[in-house]
């Protein structure tokens, strides 16, 4: 069982990781490696090989070999569930072992970590279904002399790039649901965060997945991930991380035609009514922004509220993410961890710095956090905060809420889509129809009424506008991966063309 009752120690020395190829395990050997301190603590954890372009071609040819001579999709769908399930298992077993690699790696508190891999489990279980029900379609409606079926078929080697935010829930919201399509796999995650990407090919491998279906490479995204989106023998790329390299990913496609799923930034919407519960929307807010130190792409980080309770209600949003406990990730009641990457703290306090200075005013936070070791920042709320500013145009990817008032429906609507992004928005709201109206007409692909940051294995994700192409989990996730295929069937003696 899961318990965990006291604060879980750092590890006496880095572990080192090998990346993995074909069903095994490839050590650093004479490669150069990446040595990965844990964010939270300052203290080296982890090394990962820099894998070279060679290594990479090893992966894309074994999981060429492996898509082309059927091993995985030449299976039938039971036989394929069998070993998701199985890897839903092992997962369950190693649950604490995946976290507390999480929680090194990324800086999150450990409690969340460890539910995020719960999630994980799900993903598994639910792909498992899919894998067996995944099915076309039949035209018996063309006529005595034909019949027409529609067939889903695997797309080929599906490229996976991930980021550092959610490196493990990120990877299985994904890797289930390609396998379950049929395809094979080249994992590239992000240089910061790999343990885990490693452990899910390890356990995969060990729930009887041939060798070759699942491969992961290491290193950096200029170099691995960038050979990797270039690749000609890759069918298929899911990307999740900046809309810059997302670009990237466009560009690249223009090599083989690669079909592309891409999930990109988000300035995402909390829109407040009056009317709603605001003791929930406040502590719904404050998660929004807080969870996953505003590191997601889909935290709620501009605060649009009706201005008759905008004053109160900052002071109420304000009053939570004061008393969220900021800490150790590995400390139990931590509830806000460290900021992931150097870059990315030197990001946030940049924008901090340059709220204050476009007249922002500050009403909370705003300041670096001392835990003794690694880098955290406290939420900062900024209140007077007008459409034209930096924090209220750009993807911050941190602790860091914008709040702007407004005095009607229309006006929310029209605020909420004033981005490029569009990739989710909340509406707190107990009247129905503005619930309705609002959920509507604000351009999001993922929409959430008076809850935020909920999700599972059954409902889609992905983005409208600059947040990407494409969606992944659900059935939708698995059909990403698939390509139609139209089949003519006649019935009985041809009317020849040449009599
Ligand atoms: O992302 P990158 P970074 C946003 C967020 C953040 C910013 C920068 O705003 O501040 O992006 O973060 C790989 N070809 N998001 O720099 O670079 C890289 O190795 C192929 C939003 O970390 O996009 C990593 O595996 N791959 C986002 C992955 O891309 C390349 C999550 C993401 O890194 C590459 C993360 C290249 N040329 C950041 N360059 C979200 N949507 O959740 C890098 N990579």
């Amino acid at each position: 069982m899961n318990q965990h009752v006291k604060t879980l120690s750092l590890p006496a020395k880095p572990r080192d990781f090998g990346f993995f190829v074909d069903g095994k395990s490839v050590a650093a050997d004479g490669r150069e490696v990446f040595e990965r301190a844990s964010p939270g603590h300052g203290v080296p954890v982890s090394r990962v090989p820099k894998c070279t372009p060679q290594d990479l071609d090893d992966a894309v040819a074994a999981a060429r070999r492996a898509f082309d001579d059927r091993r995985w999709s030449g299976l039938n769908g039971a036989d394929r569930a069998a070993v998701l399930l199985k890897a839903a298992e092992l997962i369950r077993e190693r649950q604490d072992e995946i976290a507390y690699w999480e929680t090194l790696e990324n800086g999150k508190p450990i409690s969340q970590a460890r539910a995020e891999v719960g999630g994980c489990i799900g993903m598994f279980e639910y792909a498992s279904g899919l894998a067996r029900s995944l099915h076309g379609d039949s035209f018996n409606n063309l006529g005595d002399g034909m019949f027409g079926i529609v067939t889903r078929e695997p797309v080929g080697v599906v490229g996976i790039i991930t980021p550092w935010n959610f490196p493990f829930l990120i990877l299985c919201e994904r890797v289930p649901y390609v396998l379950a399509s049929g395809c094979t796999i080249v994992a590239k995650p992000s240089e910061v965060t790999s343990a885990t990407t490693i452990m899910l090919a390890e356990i995969l491998s060990e729930a009887g997945l041939p060798d070759g279906v699942m491969n992961v490479v290491t290193g950096s995204g200029s170099s691995i991930g960038q050979a990797l989106i270039d690749h000609m023998d890759v069918d298929m790329l899911s990307f999740t991380g900046s809309t810059a390299v997302g670009r990237h990913c466009v560009k690249a496609a223009a090599g083989n035609f690669k079909k592309l799923g891409l999930e990109l930034g988000g300035k995402n919407p909390q829109i407040v009514f009056a009317d709603a519960d605001l003791e929930d929307a406040a502590d719904g807010v404050a998660f929004g922004i807080a969870f996953n130190t505003g590191q997601c792409c889909v935290s709620g980080s501009r605060l649009i509220v009706e201005r008759s309770v905008a004053q109160d209600f900052e002071k109420m949003v304000a009053a939570k993410l004061e008393k969220a406990i900021v800490g150790d990730p590995l400390d139990e009641a931590t509830q806000i961890g460290a900021i992931t990457t150097d870059a990315q703290n030197a990001t946030i306090m940049s924008y901090i710095d340059k709220g204050r200075e476009e007249g922002a005013r500050l009403i909370s936070g705003g300041t670096a956090v001392d835990v003794g070791g690694g880098q955290y920042i406290a939420p900062t709320l900024f209140g007077d905060v007008t459409r034209d500013m930096a924090i209220a145009r750009d993807e911050i990817f941190g602790p860091v809420l914008a709040v702007m008032p407004f005095d009607s429906v229309e006006e929310a609507i029209e605020m909420a889509n004033d981005t490029v992004y569009g990739l989710a928005a909340s509406v707190w709201t107990k009247n129905i129809d503005k619930a309705l109206m609002v959920t509507r007409r604000v351009q999001a692909g993922r929409f959430w009424v008076n809850t935020t940051l909920s999700g599972g294995p059954e409902l889609p994700l992905g983005g409208f506008k600059q947040s990407g192409w494409g969606r992944e989990a659900g059935k939708y996730g698995v059909e990403e991966y698939t390509q139609l295929k139209s089949v003519h069937i006649e019935i009985g003696k041809r009317a020849h063309w040449v009599e």
